[in-house]
């Protein structure tokens, strides 16, 4: 079969045969958030109509009250995920607590949890811009069978069995690895089915595109000035371009395909920045890291920060691999 034909169903099958996944847990488990994925991206592209198919924006035909879609994206995912009972635990950036999954049974011996952000950077669909799904996969690290703790969610990145994300763009797909590479699948919307589009990919070292909320440049410290100002010429003598579409999925997904950096710093008022590290930060730092790049707070590997908080923001800098160590060169250099 000509690689353009593999299905997303197709892969998962193939790599759990080619690494052994040997239960098939976790091939069932990104069964199920493709499927939730789907779900999604149909809501998503609906986006615009929801006022027009509702009542005053509030009730639906069906006297259903419209939900925003943040809340939608939460509930089919969490849905999707213990309906089909593959997991012990999730958490989600919608949520303030981490949900514990008992089973059918009440004898929940699934062994995965699952951290998301459903639906990120949202405030973005009113414009009609991208936004994306983001996930992380761990193995829990308390007895199975037990209910899940804080300490199975509370896991340094480098932990992770699996990440990805799905952007909901001008097409929607689905990106994540298991720790082998990263492969790339594109939903053909009217078959339904995700196709391995872009398999293997790998983020150039070098790069031509920083992307941050210049706005905040004056909250910014010494280090991270500096470096933006080696970006715009002065220093470099290079040419950078600035892209930021202020939706973390589609500025990363970019830069994985063009080359580029990523920068959400810490600013005055708020010191770790607003990126959170389980449900953005980790994912993408594995992402970015398979396909051959970098992620750091600016001084440390994303992956080996020791979570203290499920909701905890840290700094993030994350893409090609020479960018983002130049980043961490002003920075340490400001010090
Ligand atoms: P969210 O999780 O509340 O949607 O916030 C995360 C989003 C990211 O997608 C995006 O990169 C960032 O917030 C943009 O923030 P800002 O508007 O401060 O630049
Ligand atoms: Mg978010």
């Amino acid at each position: 079969m000509e690689q353009r034909h593999i299905t997303l169903g197709e892969f998962i099958i193939k790599r759990q045969e080619d690494f052994g996944y040997s239960s098939g847990e976790l091939s069932r488990l990104i069964n199920s958030i493709r499927l939730a994925a789907k779900i999604v991206s149909q809501k998503v592209n609906q986006a615009g109509l929801v006022d027009i198919t509702g009542s005053f924006g509030k009730e639906n035909i069906q006297g259903e009250v419209q939900q925003k879609l943040d809340v939608y994206a939460n509930d089919v995912f969490i849905e999707t995920l213990v309906n089909r009972d593959i997991l012990c635990g999730i958490g989600s950036e919608e949520n303030d607590d981490f949900i514990s999954i008992s089973g059918n049974d009440k004898s929940n011996t699934n062994k995965y949890v699952v951290l998301m952000d459903p639906l990120d950077g949202s405030s973005n669909i009113d414009v009609n811009v991208s936004v994306g799904t983001i996930f992380s996969i761990f193995r829990r690290v308390t007895p199975i069978g037990t209910p899940v703790t804080s300490e199975d969610f509370l896991q340094k990145g480098i932990h992770q069995v699996a990440a990805g994300y799905v952007i909901y763009g001008s097409s929607t797909m689905l990106v994540y690895t298991t720790g082998n590479g990263v492969n790339g699948f594109t939903l053909d919307p009217a078959l339904g089915t995700f196709f391995l589009s872009h398999p293997n990919m790998k983020i150039t070292d070098d790069g031509s595109i920083y992307s941050v909320n210049e706005g905040n440049y004056n909250q910014f410290c010494d280090g991270v000035k500096a470096y933006l100002e080696y970006c715009k010429d002065d220093v470099s003598k290079k040419q950078y371009s600035s892209r930021y579409i202020g939706s973390l999925v589609a500025d990363v997904h970019r830069n994985m395909l063009k080359g580029g950096i990523y920068m959400y710093p810490g600013i005055k008022k708020n010191p770790s920045g607003k990126l959170r590290l389980l449900y953005e930060c980790n994912p993408f730092a594995y992402i970015v890291e398979q396909a051959g790049g970098k992620a750091s707070d600016g001084v440390n590997r994303i992956m080996e920060i020791e979570p203290t908080d499920l909701h905890q923001r840290v700094p993030f800098f994350c893409g090609s691999k020479n960018m983002v160590e130049k980043a961490e060169e002003f920075i340490k250099a400001s010090k």
